[in-house]
């Protein structure tokens, strides 16, 4: 750790109000350049913990940059992984309130829930597949507090990877028999294809996603507890929504999702 605690103490402050007050800011490796991957990962904690403490539930995981459309977008190399909670789920068929968020996208995801704990280092997509309950369709509605949407990865580490809301529903299916890899998903806005995926665009395997999250976890000490629910990282690229418009999101025998911006 390169950040004294109240350096990290101050620096999730700082993003947190960013996302109350719905405002860009400019990303933290500026004023901290000598901040490392512990560091970017503490004030994601930091984070978590104040959301905690104000009665908000974590609902589940995410995984991010885990396909190289995404990454290729961000100009980023590495995946990252992040939490999602209770007052950031929004059901099928809602609305995504641009009155709420800053500059939101939406991106296609593949998410799983699992029946028992997986834990790492040395977790593989067979223990991920052995440990899935079932795998659903999910939307994540991403909102970077950094000004224009761009940064490095501590610094979207530490903004606890852009979460902000997410969608799931569709047909929860069991993978025996599931091909994840060839699973085709198409994203439509207004009516439009804008970008279309199969499973494999994550990192070959939607469940390679799984496996490396219980690895970064178990790295840190951490697991994946039955029950969990983990988002895969965005198999298609990130689109920008804006009031007035309408996105499906078509997964190839999981059923689709759909949302209105307002
Ligand atoms: C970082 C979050 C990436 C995904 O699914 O790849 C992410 C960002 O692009 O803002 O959630
Ligand atoms: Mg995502």
């Amino acid at each position: 750790m390169a950040l004294a605690p109240e350096i990290i103490a101050e620096l999730a402050r700082y993003l947190d109000t960013a996302e109350m007050e719905r405002r860009e800011v400019t990303k933290i490796t500026d004023q901290h350049p000598e901040m490392d991957w512990d560091d970017a990962y503490a004030i994601q904690t930091a984070l978590r913990q104040r959301h905690q403490a104000r009665g908000i539930g974590m609902a589940g995981y995410k995984a991010g940059l885990t396909s190289h459309a995404k990454m290729k977008q961000m100009g980023v190399s590495d995946p990252v992984f992040g939490f999602l909670t209770d007052v950031g789920m929004i059901p099928d068929g809602g609305e995504i309130d641009t009155a709420t968020l800053i500059h939101p996208k939406v991106e296609a995801e593949i998410a799983f829930v699992l029946k028992r704990e997986l834990s790492g280092p040395g977790c593989h997509i067979g223990a991920v597949l052995a440990a899935t309950d079932f795998v659903v369709p999910a939307v994540e509605v991403i909102d970077s507090r950094y000004k224009d949407f761009r940064f490095d990865l501590k610094s979207v580490i530490a903004d606890n990877t852009s979460a902000a809301r997410w969608i799931t529903g569709g047909v929860a299916t069991s993978v025996t028999g599931l091909d994840l890899r060839n699973l085709g998903i198409v994203l439509e806005k207004n009516g439009e294809v804008i970008d279309t995926a199969s499973g494999a665009a994550v990192l070959g395997h939607p469940a390679q996603s799984v496996a490396m999250l219980a690895n970064m976890l178990g790295r840190r000490g951490g697991s994946l507890p039955a029950g969990a629910f983990i988002m895969t990282g965005g198999a298609t690229a990130a689109v920008a929504v804006e009031a007035g418009d309408t996105v499906t999101v078509r997964y190839q025998s999981l059923g689709s999702l759909s949302m209105r911006v307002v």
